[in-house]
């Protein structure tokens, strides 16, 4: 067993050293790896990773795959040569909004038909606008020739209506989803979550934004106008077909599907036009596994207000921010500063061009945004109270685990009682190729990020979140409290790593 293991350690650690050859830093871990401390556990766990079996197609996805977070696919630039497409904006009529899931065609290319999926339209979905202390009925239905779940991502909701694995709608099947929002302004999204299918349907295009308001985000000045200076924006990386299509299965990585063309808001080679005025960007990154880290391509600051679920307690300066799949940013752009020969543009990490923005200096509105716009605290209390759930994140392709195990819908992995705060500690443990980060993801609550390595978080992360981004080796603690009822997936959020298994079930009793 020890040679077969020693070869496959061999075998494996070539691929990936090849595949991770632009990171010299990945590589001198790989090579200064030792093994001989592995623990019995860390034996299996490595025995269960035998790749002597694997096709070549499979080892090619490795080595694209694994290596793809230090040196990823790149991505093409966008041309700007179509305006972003703006969901529609769609509001409660008698506390009911109808989302529909189907499936249909749309004109990704132009003169060519794409097979997509979408709410409520064929490509992508609306943005729900909800406000805190409403009752709402979400009036769901599925018309898609196959199973599928609606999951909002983010929302404070009764268990039952999660849209998590258990809550499966069969073809033609409808749901009504009631519940009082009872969280603070904030952005959020729906998408599904059926086991085996949710990378798949996400990536034709199964994805909406929401958006709660409440009192006191009216107050605060922000750029508010939709689609004039308050615009929803999702970045997903897709590989297309000679044809044009979508292929998730001859696209799919076990380590996370990426691919050379980047959609916005589905927009293909997409341009914003703003006014010379201050402009709110509420930014998801609703990719299955690339993580994209934003920038203005001449180095100019902008304003983050808003995390995954609320505002900061102030604006925070910022140069570039990056968010791992699931997460969100709202961020202010001040483009009074610019005129129509600027040529401005948001950018990744490696300066691709992601959105160019043409200036209308016709639209010019100066606002004075609030300085003081939120109350979140981690309090002293919070900060000194015992960790109670441990939790180790370990892998990578199909053996993905948390604790050890893989998903399984009829265990409950932990319970927690409703209402009260529990600190949840969270270990990324390295594999032999040093590991990947991991977007960690808690459905049904908003928590707060009490350290990471023992130290203060960033300003860009001290605000309500529902995903974190957690990296080889950090240990993340998080104070989490269910405000209501019922059984919540908590996993990473690189969908194929969720499909694998890296998930399991907390319930709130
Ligand atoms: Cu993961």
């Amino acid at each position: 067993m020890k040679s077969k293991l020693l070869i496959t350690t061999l075998l494996v650690g070539t691929v990936i050293i090849g595949g991770c050859s632009a990171s010299s830093s990945e590589s001198d871990k790989n090579e200064t790896m030792d093994h001989s401390n592995m623990t019995d556990e860390e034996m299996a766990n490595m025995e269960g990773m035998d790749h002597s079996n694997m096709t070549e197609e499979e080892m090619a996805n490795m080595d694209n795959g694994h290596a793809s977070h230090t040196n990823p696919l790149p991505l093409n630039n966008s041309t700007g040569e179509n305006e972003l497409a703006l969901p529609p904006l769609l509001e409660p009529k008698d506390g009911i909004v109808d989302i529909i899931a189907q499936q249909g065609s749309t004109e990704i290319f132009k003169g060519i038909q794409t097979k997509t999926y979408g709410y409520n339209g064929s490509f992508l979905g609306p943005v729900i606008k909800i406000t805190e202390g409403e009752k709402v009925t979400f009036r769901t239905k599925n018309d898609l020739s196959e199973p599928t779940t609606f999951h909002w991502h983010g929302v404070e909701i009764p268990g039952e209506g999660d849209g998590g694995p258990h809550q499966i709608l069969k073809p033609g099947e409808s749901e009504d989803v009631k519940f009082t929002v009872s969280q603070g302004a904030s952005t959020l999204w729906f998408h599904p979550h059926p086991v085996g299918a949710t990378a798949e349907q996400v990536y034709k295009g199964l994805a909406g934004f929401i958006y709660v308001e409440d009192e006191n985000s009216k107050k605060l000045g922000l750029p508010s106008q939709y689609g004039e200076n308050d615009f929803p924006i999702v970045f997903q990386d897709r590989q297309f077909t000679e044809e044009k299509q979508f292929d998730y299965q001859a696209a799919l990585n076990e380590d996370g599907t990426i691919g050379d063309t980047l959609l916005v808001n589905g927009t293909l080679n997409p341009k914003l036009t703003v006014g010379k005025e201050k402009v709110r960007l509420r930014l998801l990154n609703g990719a299955n596994a690339r993580n994209y880290t934003f920038k203005l391509n001449k180095g100019d600051t902008f304003q983050q207000i808003a995390t995954d679920g609320g505002f900061l307690n102030k604006p925070t300066t910022l140069r570039e921010i990056t968010l791992t799949p699931g997460e969100r940013a709202e961020i202010i752009v001040d483009f009074s500063k610019f005129d129509s020969k600027s040529n401005i543009a948001l950018v990744n990490e490696v300066d691709t061009i992601l959105l160019p923005f043409e200036i209308d200096e016709q639209k010019a509105n100066s606002t004075k945004i609030s300085k003081s716009l939120n109350d979140f605290a981690v309090t002293d209390e919070e900060r000194n109270l015992p960790v109670t759930k441990k939790l180790e994140l370990f892998g990578m392709g199909k053996i993905v685990t948390i604790n050890g195990k893989q998903f399984d819908m009829n265990r409950i992995d932990f319970t927690q009682k409703q209402g009260e705060t529990e600190i949840w500690e969270i270990y990324n443990k390295p594999d032999m190729m040093g590991g990947m980060t991991h977007p960690f993801h808690i459905h049904g609550t908003q928590f707060k990020v009490v350290s990471i390595d023992g130290e203060e978080p960033p300003a860009s992360l001290q605000g309500w979140k529902d995903t974190v981004s957690i990296e080889p080796d950090q240990t993340v603690k998080l104070a989490v409290k269910f405000p209501n009822k019922g059984i919540y997936m908590f996993h990473c959020h690189i969908l194929e790593h969720e499909e694998n298994g890296m998930m399991g079930q907390v319930e709130a009793i």
